[in-house]
């Protein structure tokens, strides 16, 4: 009989041939420790190949605890993923104050410029569901995690700086509105659908935060290049215990930059992961990103200097009114260890403030402030998720909070109450002096009513602002976007409704669109505008009031266009260098150098992957075929020269589209030697916005002969410009 495969097992953990085979191919490839398999009582696994059975080929035994622990495990392992933000990227990092951040509040973490606080950021896209792709057109969350010597402060902001409702009561209908309709769970990560716009349409206090996500803001190039704001109106509380009003910005040292819609698109089928692998890549490398943390401080007294209410959220405050001042740096230098334990599991929450940070009575943010722990409770599975590591406070928890599911904290003694005398009273509630949380002690004298202020309802001005404010080409491509997310809309009267709404915004917004749309703009009047007010309302009581006289406001507001924050230099902009076997070796030398010099990241794109043979002498690793990548995933393109390089690349469909692409998406060119004719081949016959595409275009840098220092100047300058829009 045959010999039973259990009685012929190594002994546990010895080092057999196989473990010494499997740990010899790990070197290369993970940084697992050298350490032994075990299960998740600590007994080390001998055999994590096969389940115990009786017999090799017999049926497998419930005797096997291995296999029933690993798989009970595995069956567990996915949470619940957040009802929005569910794809997001995370990292750590550190904050410094600037030396003017302690006059403003009290926090211990804005006092000391020479301190460093931990922070861990998490970004993410709104819409779509945890496996969706990175460049939807959409909002982008911007959450920061800051573990202070006094408790954990969370700013849970978004890259827009205005949202689509006033009061949280209509969360949950937005939410329901912009995902997938639930008949059939179409369409995925994007609000171009019938619900979404038919919300919209009947809500106007959407149409400020409509006008910012159709702009180029909501289709971001990198997670590292946006801004970040904390939406509401907060409170800083000074060391003498004024209060002030403040909005929170984040402001991106690498500058604004955006990708083109088409690009968006191409991009989310080439790397759904481009913003996460952005992210990731830029601080593997070492380049960190960074913000600097600004504030607009409005003093409590001019809290109705304004022609809009400070509460609102719907509203900025332009920073022509109020300039942002910059308080501190945020440097993000380090990528989570497991996404899952870190990324995953972070629980932030707006109501996450410590002493010196205080509210205001912005109704959305106070339904914030019920909505993030709630949400913890289902997601991370009881109410001790505040000892996961990543949402650990790194001061000491003392409290009477006992037990619930998963309590790591082995709590001592036997009082879990207060006040008691039984442990000397402890723990001890702080005086303020002491750093205990005191609330701003704000004077409320009110009735109680289901109301909205009619400080709150002028809908369109600022909408106007925001659109009267963007450069001509931003205001195109605002009109594409309308003109896609509508033209995807199928029910004519949800088209109507929001061309009459874009009308009372600005006419040269709502012409296009209507053209766009094949439709004539309805009289304003045959138009039911306003369905979110209370049943006894009388909808003339809610209609848009003009902005009050004597009160500050702008007309234009130029910090609103993207161009506003160019940011300077071409640190990890990512430059393909087109090439083949017999490319030349002195244009590819000087091109990368010169790249590499300045932080840009540049690759070779070959017809295959391997080794590229320079002409003139030299190898080099190539790092993407025209089938693994694709120029939307880049900033610029260079063709260098080489004639037998050139022979071969002038015959490849895949090359051309690669060139084409480029060209079509206004990105900085070079071309250099026999690069140029390849150059001139591949863009022949394009005609973007109409006009014959030509390597005289602007943002194309050629040079003739062998690449010169001043050809790599002009096209270093090119990258930095970032996008050539007067291309078309
Ligand atoms: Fe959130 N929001 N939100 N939100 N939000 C969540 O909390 C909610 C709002 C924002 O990376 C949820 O842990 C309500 C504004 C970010 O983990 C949930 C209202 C702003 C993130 C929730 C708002 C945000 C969330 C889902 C209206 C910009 C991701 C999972 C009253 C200032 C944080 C979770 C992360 C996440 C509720 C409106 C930003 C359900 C009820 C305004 C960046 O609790």
């Amino acid at each position: 009989m045959k010999k039973d495969k259990g009685d012929r097992k190594p002994a546990p953990g010895d080092a057999t041939p196989a473990n010494a085979k499997v740990q010899q191919l790990a070197a290369h490839t993970t940084d697992g420790a050298d350490e032994f398999l075990t299960t998740n009582t600590g007994v080390r696994v001998n055999d994590d190949q096969n389940s115990l059975k009786a017999g090799d080929r017999g049926p497998t035994l419930l005797e096997d605890f291995i296999f029933r622990e690993k798989m009970t495990h595995f069956d567990h392992e996915r949470i619940p993923e957040r009802i929005v933000h569910a794809r997001g990227a995370g990292a750590h990092g550190i904050f410094k104050a600037y030396p003017n951040a302690a006059a403003l509040s009290r926090a211990a973490f804005l006092q000391d410029p020479s301190a460093e606080t931990p922070v861990f950021v998490r970004f993410s896209t709104v819409a779509g569901s945890r496996g969706s792709t990175d460049l939807p057109r959409d909002a982008r969350g911007f959450a920061v995690k800051f573990y202070t010597s006094e408790g954990t402060y969370d700013l849970v902001g978004n890259n827009i700086p205005v949202f689509f409702i006033q009061d949280a009561m209509k969360f949950p209908d937005l939410v329901h509105a912009v995902k997938p309709e639930p008949h059939n769970e179409i369409p995925q990560a994007t609000a171009a659908h019938d619900t979404f716009w038919d919300f919209i349409s009947v809500m106007p206090e959407s149409l400020h935060m409509i006008m910012w996500a159709m702009s180029d803001r909501a289709i971001p190039r990198s997670l590292r290049m946006m801004e970040g704001f904390g939406v509401h109106t907060f409170r800083l509380i000074d060391a003498a215990g004024t209060a002030r009003f403040v909005k929170f910005h984040w402001k991106p040292l690498l500058g604004l930059h955006q990708v083109v819609w088409e690009e968006a698109q191409v991009i989310s089928g080439a790397d759904p992961d481009f913003h996460r692998r952005d992210l990731w890549e830029a601080i593997e490398e070492g380049h960190f990103p960074e913000w600097e943390l600004g504030v607009q401080v409005v003093e409590e007294a001019d809290e109705h200097a304004f022609d809009f209410d400070l509460l609102d959220p719907t509203k900025i405050i332009p920073e022509e009114l109020v300039p942002v001042q910059r308080i501190g740096k945020m440097t993000l230098n380090r990528n989570p260890d497991n996404f899952f334990a870190e990324t995953e599991q972070a629980a932030f929450h707006p109501g996450h403030v410590v002493p010196g940070i205080d509210f205001s009575n912005d109704p959305l943010l106070q339904g914030r402030l019920f909505s993030y722990t709630d949400t913890q409770l289902l997601r991370l599975g009881g109410p001790n998720f505040q000892e996961i590591p990543i949402n650990r406070p790194v001061t000491p928890v003392h409290n009477n909070q006992r037990d619930g599911h998963m309590r790591q904290t082995i709590d001592r003694g036997r009082t879990a109450y207060g006040p008691n005398t039984l442990a000397r009273g402890c723990p001890m509630q702080a005086r303020a002096a002491q750093g205990g949380f005191v609330h701003h002690a704000e004077r409320i004298d009110a009735h109680k009513v289901r109301a909205r202020s009619p400080s709150f309802h002028d809908h369109y001005s600022q909408a106007t602002l925001f659109f009267n404010s963007q450069t001509p080409v931003e205001q195109q491509h605002m009109i594409d976007a309308l003109k896609f997310e509508l033209g995807k809309v199928e029910t004519i009267a949800i088209r109507e409704r929001m061309l009459v709404h874009l009308s009372h915004i600005s006419e040269s917004l709502a012409k296009p669109v209507a053209e766009g749309l094949g439709l004539a703009i309805p009289a304003k009047s045959d138009v039911h505008l306003n369905m979110s007010i209370p049943a006894d309302t009388d909808p003339a009581e809610v209609q848009p009031r003009a902005p009050k006289p004597g009160k500050r406001s702008v007309k234009t507001s130029p910090a609103l266009s993207m161009t506003s924050l160019p940011g300077s230099g071409i640190r990890t902009r990512r430059v393909a260098v087109v090439v083949a076997d017999g490319t030349a070796a002195a244009d590819v030398e000087r091109i990368v150098s010169a790249l590499e010099a300045e932080g840009a990241m540049p690759k070779l794109v070959a017809p295959s992957l391997g080794t590229l043979k320079l002409e003139g002498g030299g190898e080099r690793p190539i790092d993407f075929s025209f089938l693994t990548t694709s120029s939307a995933l880049f900033d610029a393109v260079f063709l260098p020269g080489g004639k037998r390089a050139m022979e071969k690349l002038v015959t490849m469909d895949p090359v051309f589209e690669f060139v084409r692409m480029a060209y079509r998406h206004l990105k900085p060119i070079g071309a250099s030697g026999e690069g140029v004719e390849l150059l001139s081949a591949a863009i022949a016959g394009l005609r973007p916005g109409g006009k014959p595409a030509s390597t005289g275009a602007p943002g194309i840098i050629t040079a003739g002969g062998a690449l010169g220092d001043d050809d790599m100047r002009k096209f270093v300058g090119a990258i930095e410009m970032h996008r050539f829009w007067d291309r078309v």
